[in-house]
């Protein structure tokens, strides 16, 4: 099996860590979705990372297919509930995070071009989707429908997210009334699949 990514990726890193966790044999090749020059096309024709491709030299993209597509091998440790309503819920949790990811990485984007074209109404916006999105996530663990154990498609994307956000610096004061949040993230980075997915520091 071969995962196309790149290291800084946290959707990368969500299916890195699923790999990792079933103890699923692969191939890192990587891609830099936003060089000039990248391979991601041929693989993925959205040029977007992960993207996974199987022995069988079948092609899955976008993460949440390809989560879906490593529970069908049927290797623990299974990352859905088996009742529909239940896995219907951490797919929803799942999707929540993927957007806060989605929001983090629009405003690195807007916070890379040149100072007098970057827009503050759109990292606003996007500041917003961010904040919104966490104030959510710690209702849910509030509530207890979020939590570290056991290890799922929710909370591993939940902590990828919240990993890429303090990785990119983008909403530094994010843990402030966020403690159930914080508690979350820090039991799940203390996993051997989580320390060794981080991203690279320079
Ligand atoms: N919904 C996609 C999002 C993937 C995504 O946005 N990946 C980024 C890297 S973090 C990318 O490849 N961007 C390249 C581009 O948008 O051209 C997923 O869940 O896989």
């Amino acid at each position: 099996m071969k995962l196309i990514g790149s290291y800084t990726s946290p959707f990368v890193r969500k299916i890195s860590v699923i790999l990792l966790e079933k103890g699923i044999t692969f191939e890192f090749v990587n891609e830099l979705p936003y060089n000039a020059e990248n391979g991601v096309s041929q693989y993925n024709p959205l040029g977007k990372v992960p993207a996974l491709v199987t022995d069988d030299g079948e092609v899955w993209y976008d993460s949440p297919l390809i989560a879906e597509y490593l529970e069908l091998l049927d290797i623990a440790p299974e990352m859905l509930p088996r009742e529909p309503h239940a896995s219907l819920k951490m797919r929803q949790i799942e999707a929540l995070a993927d957007g806060i990811m989605d929001a983090a990485l629009v405003s690195v984007r807007e916070q890379a071009r040149p100072v007098a074209q970057q827009s503050e109404t759109e990292l606003l916006r996007q500041r917003e989707k961010i904040s919104r999105g966490l104030d959510a996530l710690e209702g849910y663990v509030t509530d207890g429908t979020l939590q570290a154990e056991p290890l799922n498609v929710a909370n591993i994307a939940v902590a990828c997210a919240i990993g890429y956000i303090n990785f990119r610096r983008v909403s530094p004061g994010w843990c402030v009334d966020r403690p159930g949040l914080i508690k979350l993230v820090e039991t799940l980075f203390q996993r051997e699949s989580f320390a060794r997915t981080e991203p690279p520091k320079a």
